[in-house]
């Protein structure tokens, strides 16, 4: 074993018990045909959340939380420095796959487990972060927990909106904090970095037979809602000039977003109307109402500025436009970044880099500390899927990236600063 801290963990990793921990974790919530449906602050959520906690606890760790439910697994060290962090999300998609976020709180767990085995004790303190709500699927915005972190003032910007059956997130925040009434209140608190180890969720590592990404940034996004009015009226009486058909109007806003973004190059373009209500979604009656999101995502600052103007400007007495999250892009420490190609080198383990095409919660802890991310490739590059897959080498081997970087940056006293 090697006498550095963070490869003598490294070698502490255990990819039976990480994957163990994975399908344990995938039960809660999971779905008859397969992948998870376990969405933030949900009966499954809370469950899983409750089995973590008794895993952190068994590993010494101290638990607390915030006001966003965010869970801090807090591991000792020697000084009371700021800690050194690692973490994701357990919420998923409606029908999700078992690795988006769970496999970056669970390879944290695993590095505690390494760290316990090998018998280490960090200067700083380590802590594994389970953020609340970053899918967004369930209540907007996405990555909620982690902004609210953040940001603690944003939290109350966030309260009052509801699921489709409408519960609020006050509601669904004040259950999770009964639920674990006994823990102690964390407010936000200084990092010394944050690291966040995460699957692709796209083809780029797998297309170029690598097993892992130092992530260098993340591309900024927009969520907007639109709603657009019309009238209902019967199908068959209603002659096709005297309808205000909310779909069609829909249909003609879809597609001056899409001519808005014409001029992106094709194979950089991401933009998703993935959510849709109809009323009354009935075969024989003309829309009175039809909503719909808008997703985009791109790498640069003007061009996301220039597509808020063209959707500002399709506002309308019967097209009303809500914006919903509205994030640059992120580039991260680069300090940081060389020490994580450091532990590749180190740990043998060939490393690429890309810019991440989703957004994680280290698009929120980039302006709170040092951040950075490794990603592991994603089968077939699907994600949000319950096909969503990564081969358990590959998860082994980011687990120990992460492992050796977290040792070593908890370890100020081996000449590490950053
Ligand atoms: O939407 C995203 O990029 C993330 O996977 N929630
Ligand atoms: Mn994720
Ligand atoms: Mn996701």
């Amino acid at each position: 074993m090697s006498s550095e801290p963070g490869m003598l963990v490294a070698g502490y990793v255990r990819q039976e018990r990480l994957l163990d921990n994975l399908a344990a974790l995938a039960r809660f919530g999971a779905l008859p045909a397969g992948g998870v449906n376990r969405q933030a602050l949900s009966a499954e959520d809370l469950a899983a959340r409750e089995w973590i906690i008794d895993l952190a606890v068994a590993l010494g760790c101290e638990v607390t939380t915030d006001q966003c439910a965010n869970l801090f697994i807090r591991r000792a060290g020697l000084r009371d420095l700021p800690p050194v962090v690692t973490g994701s999300h357990i919420d998923t998609q409606p029908c999700g796959g078992n690795l988006d976020g769970c496999y970056g709180v669970m390879a944290g767990i695993e590095c505690l487990f390494a760290l316990n085995e090998a018998g280490i004790v960090t200067q700083r303190p380590l802590e594994v972060v389970i953020w609340t709500n970053e899918e967004g699927s369930r209540f907007s915005p996405g990555a909620m927990g982690s902004c609210a972190f953040v940001n603690p003032e944003r939290l109350t910007d966030y309260l009052d909106n509801q699921d489709q059956d409408g519960i609020k997130v006050s509601a669904a925040l004040a259950e999770c904090h009964r639920r674990f009434a006994a823990l102690g209140r964390r407010a936000r608190h200084p990092m010394a970095a944050f690291i966040e180890l995460h699957i692709e969720q796209g083809p780029v590592l797998e297309q170029a037979g690598l097993p892992l990404a130092v992530v260098q940034g993340i591309q900024g996004v927009r969520w907007y809602q639109i709603r657009c009015l019309g009238r209902s009226a019967h199908a068959g009486t209603t002659p096709m000039d005297r309808r205000e058909d909310a779909m069609t109007l829909a249909r003609r806003v879809a597609d001056r977003i899409e001519q808005a973004v014409a001029d992106v190059p094709a194979d950089q373009l991401r933009l998703t109307f993935g959510c849709w209500q109809v009323a009354p979604n009935a075969i024989n009656t003309v829309a009175g109402e039809v909503g719909f999101t808008v997703d985009f995502r791109y790498p640069d600052a003007a061009v996301l500025d220039r597509f808020d103007a063209a959707i500002a400007s399709l506002a309308a007495g019967n097209v009303i436009i809500t914006p919903m999250l509205s994030q640059p892009p992120v580039a991260f420490d680069a300090q940081l970044l060389a020490r994580q190609r450091a532990c590749c080198a180190a740990l043998a383990i060939p490393a690429g880099q890309l810019v991440s095409g989703a957004f994680h919660d280290a698009m929120h802890l980039a302006a709170h500390c040092p951040t950075g991310m490794f990603f592991v490739p994603s089968r077939d590059g699907v994600s949000h899927n319950p096909a969503e897959y990564t081969d358990p080498h590959s998860l082994w081997l980011g687990a120990r990236a992460l492992a050796c970087c977290l040792t070593e940056l908890a370890n100020p006293l081996t000449g590490v600063t950053l």
